[in-house]
């Protein structure tokens, strides 16, 4: 994977404590633009509905641990608003490479003995905690943590990101871990 960072000039909110950084996750990819937050009122009452408390087995950690927001967004190469078989291929693939990300960041973090899970893209649901049927929204996500901007495409609510407009791929892990840890994990990628 990749090393280049640069820290984008749009994204930050007094919920940032890193990024919003582009990750060069490998050569043939797009890159992934991240960042990590704290979680402010809007949002941690939402994650609460999304993970609720009886389903999360939270290990015994140190006092440094805290929920932890880490939104990612990818430049898709197609408008996601679009239909048709092209959208569909680009959204598999943006899915795969969100996918593979965030399992072995969460993997690295769970080893280390620390809670971390993320969203589902397709269903909106946490994909390692079980018994969780609250979709979280991904819209909502980014525009508390990042202050992008929505509009409303029918039944479902549309992400513009400042330079790519509706052709990005939202997509958020969270995590009950130090911001240390979790920002030198993030600078290993
Ligand atoms: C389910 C889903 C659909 C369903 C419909 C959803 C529905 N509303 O019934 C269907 C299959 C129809 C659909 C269609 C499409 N979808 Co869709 N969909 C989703 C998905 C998985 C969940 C959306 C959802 O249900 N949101 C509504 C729920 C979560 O919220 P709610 O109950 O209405 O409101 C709650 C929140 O607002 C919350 N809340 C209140 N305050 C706050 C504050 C904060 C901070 C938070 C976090 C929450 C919060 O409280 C409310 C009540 O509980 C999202 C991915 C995601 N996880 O967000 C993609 C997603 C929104 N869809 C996407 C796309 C592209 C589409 C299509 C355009 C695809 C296409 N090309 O056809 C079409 C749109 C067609 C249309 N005109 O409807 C993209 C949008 C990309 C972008 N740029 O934003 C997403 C983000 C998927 C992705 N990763 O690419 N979709």
């Amino acid at each position: 994977m990749g090393t280049s960072k640069t820290r984008a000039e749009y994204g930050q909110t007094s919920s940032t404590l890193w990024g919003p950084y582009s990750l060069q996750l490998a050569p043939s990819t797009s890159p992934l633009e991240i960042s990590m937050h704290t979680l402010p009122k809007p949002l941690l009452r939402e994650f609460h509905h999304v993970f609720p408390e009886e389903n999360l087995k939270l290990p015994a950690v140190d006092e440094a641990c805290e929920f932890l927001a880490i939104p990612t967004n990818q430049h898709a190469v197609e408008d996601l608003v679009a239909i048709g078989d092209k959208i569909e291929q680009e959204k598999d693939r943006c899915l795969n490479v969100f996918m593979e990300f965030a399992n072995d960041f969460c993997r690295k973090l769970q080893q280390a003995g620390y809670w971390a899970d993320f969203i589902d893209p397709c269903s909106g649901l946490p994909m390692l905690t079980l018994n969780c049927n609250k979709v979280y929204s991904e819209v909502d996500g980014m525009e508390c943590c990042l202050g992008y901007r929505s509009y409303s495409a029918g039944f479902c609510k549309i992400l513009e990101h400042p330079l790519w407009g509706s052709a990005v791929y939202p997509a958020t892990m969270f995590v009950y871990a130090p911001r240390a840890v979790v920002q030198h994990l993030l600078e290993t990628y």
